[in-house]
């Protein structure tokens, strides 16, 4: 796209690359930064010739360790576990802890990298961190369940803290498997501290936090939707996933006047033309606990069409929020529904798009928006927890919503501010990029070569 600095992306890309080899997931998510991020390096004299972008994909420091436990027929099982503590430049590293069967050290680097971008762009100070483990919680009991997360925490606790590094929750880890985790990092420290987000609200918890990832999404799709004219009132959406954030994103939805369509699992998809509603809503939370990772009961019990195999995006449908994993949307998905005349795609997941994908949906001039700014809801309600903990209180839903509200509005601004291209046409992508860097760039300047 920015063909003037292309050779500086492709040598930045090369050196990048034989740093981190077969580190294919990290490597895309650095190198859609780079795309957008070098040229505006170029063209602002105050950022060149600082190797800041050298400097920001080098982790602070990355933490893996063994995590032996028993399961339940007494047979000892070795998992690794893993802290990236990629970014302190504008506060405390800050991002999830993702429990799946996929999670290696290039997805928590490219999950962290894509987190300091994102956690920025809320305007909190919180820098950038991911963990977890190639742990699934599929199949397994609820004892096996605590007893990996304890064993889990039992080396964590020497690294993280309030004012160091502040986990929460991703892929695989919910309000169960953070009350476990929060009760052995307790009971190790001795203390009673915002350590973790996304506590229970009898312990520190924020209300809204596990509605706020998809509110986000919806309250950004929302905003940019506004801007060309429309509104998720009336419209059909397709969304994959049940897990937390496509609840969030349904609950809201609905609330705001649309029908969310789809929901999928690794199985298949199902289509609900009713919308997913009422206690169907609910039903998704039953399902995702019950640690099957299928969808497919949902079309048993309600009497819809279950697609197994497919995927949601061959639906005709108004909007396309991908919520479930990185690379769940590809170029063949975004040409089939820029076929099906979709008005855009909100990424609610951490870079559910290839590159190729987000290519079709922006040459087509269809809205786009990164998850780095859809869904930083999420930890932007994790921020207000630490707040509420830091002052030993508690505020009201209403409280916390408001605050999310606004921020959101508030990114949404920022991206639109960066990213609006001459033809008019907004560039999330772009935008989002160089308005979370700046804050974290020039922290990091001010702060010198450390
Ligand atoms: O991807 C994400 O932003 C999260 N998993 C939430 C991180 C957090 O610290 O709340």
């Amino acid at each position: 796209m920015n063909n003037k600095y292309q050779s500086e992306i492709a040598d930045f890309m090369a050196y990048v690359s034989a740093r981190n080899p077969h580190e294919t997931e990290f490597l895309s998510a650095v190198e859609e930064v780079a795309e957008t991020i070098i040229p505006f390096i170029e063209e602002t004299p105050k950022y060149k010739g600082k190797k800041i972008l050298e400097r920001m994909v080098e982790p602070e420091r990355v933490i893996m360790f063994r995590v032996p436990w028993v399961d339940d027929q007494g047979r000892i099982q070795v998992n690794r576990g893993y802290r990236v503590e990629f970014n302190s430049a504008i506060g405390p590293y800050k991002g999830g802890l993702r429990f799946h069967s996929t999670v290696n050290l290039s997805v928590l680097k490219f999950l962290g990298f894509e987190q300091t971008f994102k956690n920025s762009l809320t305007s909190l100070p919180m820098g950038g961190g991911k963990g977890g483990s190639d742990f699934s919680v599929r199949g397994k009991s609820e004892a096996e369940i605590m007893r990996f997360s304890q064993a889990f925490m039992q080396e964590l606790f020497r690294h993280i803290g309030p004012n160091t590094d502040v986990p929460a929750g991703d892929i695989g880890v919910g309000g169960r498997e953070l009350g476990y985790l929060f009760g052995m990092y307790k009971k190790l420290k001795n203390e009673f501290t915002g350590v973790l987000t996304g506590k229970g609200l009898a312990w520190g918890g924020s209300l809204i936090r596990p509605e706020a990832t998809g509110y986000g999404v919806v309250y950004f799709a929302q905003a940019a939707l506004n801007n060309i004219g429309k509104t998720i009132k009336g419209m059909e959406i397709a969304i994959s996933g049940f897990g937390n954030v496509s609840w969030g994103v349904v609950k809201k939805v609905n609330d705001l006047g649309g029908k969310v369509v789809t929901l999928s699992g690794p199985d298949g998809y199902i289509y609900d033309p009713d919308g997913v509603k009422g206690e169907k809503v609910d039903y998704m939370l039953r399902l995702r606990a019950s640690n099957q990772d299928i969808i497919e009961p949902y079309a048993e019990r309600y009497g819809v069409e279950f697609f197994p195999g497919k995927k949601p995006w061959e639906r005709k449908v108004d909007l396309a929020i991908p919520c479930a994993i990185q690379n769940e949307f590809d170029e063949e998905d975004a040409k089939q529904v820029v076929a099906n005349g979709v008005t855009g795609v909100v990424e609610a997941a951490n870079m559910p798009l290839t590159a190729k994908a987000i290519e079709v949906i922006q040459s087509n001039k269809l809205l786009y928006v990164p998850g780095k700014a859809a869904n930083a809801g999420g930890v932007a309600v994790s921020g207000l927890e630490m707040t509420q903990n830091a002052m030993h209180l508690q505020w009201t839903a209403e409280e916390v919503d408001n605050y999310l509200k606004r921020i959101m509005h508030n990114i949404h601004e920022n991206t639109l501010k960066y990213g609006r291209l001459d033809d008019g046409y907004i560039d999330y992508k772009k935008g989002a990029n160089i308005a979370g860097f700046i804050k974290v760039a020039d922290a990091m300047l001010e702060q010198g070569v450390v």
